[in-house]
């Protein structure tokens, strides 16, 4: 039995979520989590997604997607090709851990925070929603100051943000997946950040930088299809 718990927003979330249909394994998932249960669940991150596989707490989306291919191989979420995995496990890795701070830059500036702080409401117990702002800036908004991409003037954050899909689109280039013509845990990685920028109108300044990308909105809608994942209501397009 697997259980995920987070948020659709999240793209982790919503990582784990395409990598788990993708590969057909049966789950439940539970979007809202409080911070008490999030630190019962995964007291070493404290983060989402967690999880729970035959009672067994597994944190990071990293370390979460090898251990669906342990539980089940094929369809796998790396190349049998070594070379290519070890691209593929880059490519994720610079997705989780570089291009998600674009996107949470993005989100928290001033140009978005308002709409940003709206989508997050929700996740908010009834108790504190009257504190919802402050909640959030202190858990969440302050995150990209601190690591520094939330620190560039907008315009900056915007071109080098561009840049990045520019790349992206120069390494999938023709193939239909990055590196292979199976998808693999970069793709759902990307996926997962993508489907965060183009939900709810949070960020319209992702969706034009997207809009000038049609090979990436093809991909997107490719990984898509593969995972039978929120189409409508997360991928935005
Ligand atoms: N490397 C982790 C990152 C998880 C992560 O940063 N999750 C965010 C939500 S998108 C979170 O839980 N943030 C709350 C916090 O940092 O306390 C993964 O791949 O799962």
């Amino acid at each position: 039995m697997i259980e995920i718990f987070g948020p659709n927003v999240s793209p982790f979330v919503i990582k784990v979520l395409a990598a788990a249909n993708y590969k057909q394994l049966p789950y439940t998932h539970t979007e809202n989590v409080s911070i008490r249960e999030l630190s019962k669940l995964n007291p070493h991150t404290g983060k989402v997604p967690v999880v729970l596989i035959e009672g067994e707490a597994i944190f990071d989306s990293t370390l979460i997607l090898r251990q669906f291919d342990k539980i089940k191989a094929e369809p796998a979420l790396q190349s049998e090709d070594k070379k290519v995995a070890a691209k593929q496990r880059m490519l994720e890795d610079w997705s989780d851990e570089s291009l998600y701070w674009y996107n949470q830059a993005l989100r928290w500036a001033p140009e978005n925070e308002e709409r940003t702080i709206l989508q997050n409401s929700r996740f908010v117990p009834l108790f504190a929603r009257p504190f919802a702002k402050p909640l959030l800036r202190h858990l969440v908004g302050k995150q990209p100051k601190a690591q520094g991409l939330g620190r560039l003037p907008y315009k900056v954050l915007l071109a080098e943000l561009g840049g990045k899909l520019e790349d992206l689109e120069l390494l999938l280039g023709e193939s239909t997946f990055f590196f292979s013509e199976n998808p693999s845990a970069a793709d759902f990685a990307i996926y997962g950040v993508f489907c965060t920028g183009l939900l709810d109108g949070v960020t319209p300044d992702f969706e034009a930088l997207m809009s000038k990308h049609p090979a990436l909105l093809k991909w997107h809608k490719r990984v898509a299809a593969v995972s039978g994942h929120l189409t409508s209501q997360a991928s935005g397009i």
